[in-house]
């Protein structure tokens, strides 16, 4: 039996159908424009998401700091919540490459505080910095912001004349937890950066929608920061295959996570609100009798499961559901966590504990996770 891991929805494989039309990819050099799978994938990508134009990407990461670049100057200060993945696990790209400030407002899921970001919108003087971008996550780690919120904040932005870009890595499962097409999201914002290669399955990559101009600032940010690419349609592909093949299935590791959930909570030790199961990323928080975090996840590593633990000794496990994980998984990652969590090895553990862990993020919760 093969090792479940829950430790991200980036570890995802493609399916031999998704291979099959990655081998039959047509190919062009892309930095002419002239790749027909990245055309495609780029207009597919627009069009769901309701935007003029698309730019493929190699990663999140450099969608996003490509966003910072077309969006700003250097010096520019940019508004987003204390958890946003630009601001803690970006390597400070947008301070180093971009010279973006970035500036925080309270979180608690993915909810922003609507007053202090207008508190924090600078007003013209030279003292200040221009503030030139807001920057919302949708979803942020496992989280969905309420639509009216989304809308909120972009009135507000609309009336100050600021635009607003969207992390949204996992955009699509965000619109299947509110149960709406990803441009129903997307027309609140004036861009999103999105992932294929996440819980769709695709080997390598990420979209940057929105207006042409910015799109066309964004091809010379992409250029500066190395990832125009060339005859990529041969990754590209996985991302075409993708956006028609494997965004529907995505409510299975809805269901998924929240049967794991469900089953987690029913051990002792284990706390997780339903509520706070939005998606296919949950955490749990761990309390006696259940040894600390790093022990369970070492544990559970032994036993042939992986998720994640708090870097910061708190009691806190991240899991993640994906492509790949069935629900067969799910309860055999059940058995797992209950002979983990009572403190029983696996049979075949090798003498010493294997201590490599998985460390996560600790995000702001509604309330602390579980509790
Ligand atoms: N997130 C990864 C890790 O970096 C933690 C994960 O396993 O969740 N935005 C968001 C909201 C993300 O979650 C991620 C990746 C990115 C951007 C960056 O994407 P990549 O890894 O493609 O650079």
């Amino acid at each position: 039996m093969g090792v479940i891991d829950l430790r991200s929805d980036t570890v995802t494989l493609p399916s031999p159908e998704m291979r099959r039309f990655i081998h039959e990819a047509e190919l062009g050099d892309d930095v002419y424009g002239e790749d027909p799978t990245i055309n495609r994938l780029q207009a597919r990508a627009a069009e769901m998401l309701g935007k003029e134009a698309a730019l493929y990407v190699p990663s999140g990461t450099m969608g996003n700091v490509v966003a910072h670049l077309a969006w700003c100057q250097a010096g520019d200060e940019v508004i987003c919540g204390q958890a946003a993945h630009t601001l803690n696990a970006e390597a400070a790209n947008a301070a180093r490459v971009a010279g973006t400030q970035l500036r925080t407002v309270p979180q608690e899921g993915a909810s922003l505080d609507l007053a202090a970001i207008e508190r924090t919108i600078r007003p013209d003087d030279p003292h200040y910095p221009r503030t030139t971008l807001i920057w919302v996550e949708q979803p942020s780690n496992g989280w969905v912001m309420p639509l009216e919120e989304l809308t909120a904040i972009s009135q507000l932005a609309r009336a100050r004349a600021i635009p607003v870009h969207m992390d949204g890595a996992r955009i699509f499962n965000a619109a299947t937890a509110l149960g709406v097409p990803a441009a129903e999201i997307a027309r609140h914002v004036d861009s999103v950066m999105f992932c294929v290669s996440k819980g769709l399955a695709a080997p390598v990559g990420s979209l940057l929608v929105g207006p042409g101009d910015f799109i066309g600032r964004a091809i010379r940010g992409r250029k500066m920061v190395g990832g125009s690419m060339r005859q990529a349609g041969v990754i590209a592909a996985g991302g075409l295959y993708a956006l028609d093949h494997m965004v529907e299935r995505l409510t299975e590791d809805h269901e998924n996570a929240r049967r794991l959930a469900d089953g987690l909570r029913a051990q002792p030790g284990v706390a997780i609100d339903r509520e706070d199961v939005q998606t296919n990323i949950f955490f749990i928080r761990l309390s006696p009798p259940a040894p600390d975090a790093r022990t369970v996840s070492a544990r559970l590593r032994e036993h042939g499961l992986l998720c994640g633990a708090a870097k910061d000794g708190s009691p806190i496990i991240r899991l993640v559901t994906h492509y790949g994980i069935e629900r067969e998984d799910i309860d055999r990652a059940l058995e797992m966590f209950g002979e983990a969590l009572r403190g029983e090895r696996a049979a075949d553990a090798p003498p010493t504990p294997t201590p490599e862990v998985t460390e996560i993020e600790v995000p702001p919760s509604p309330a602390p996770v579980g509790v």
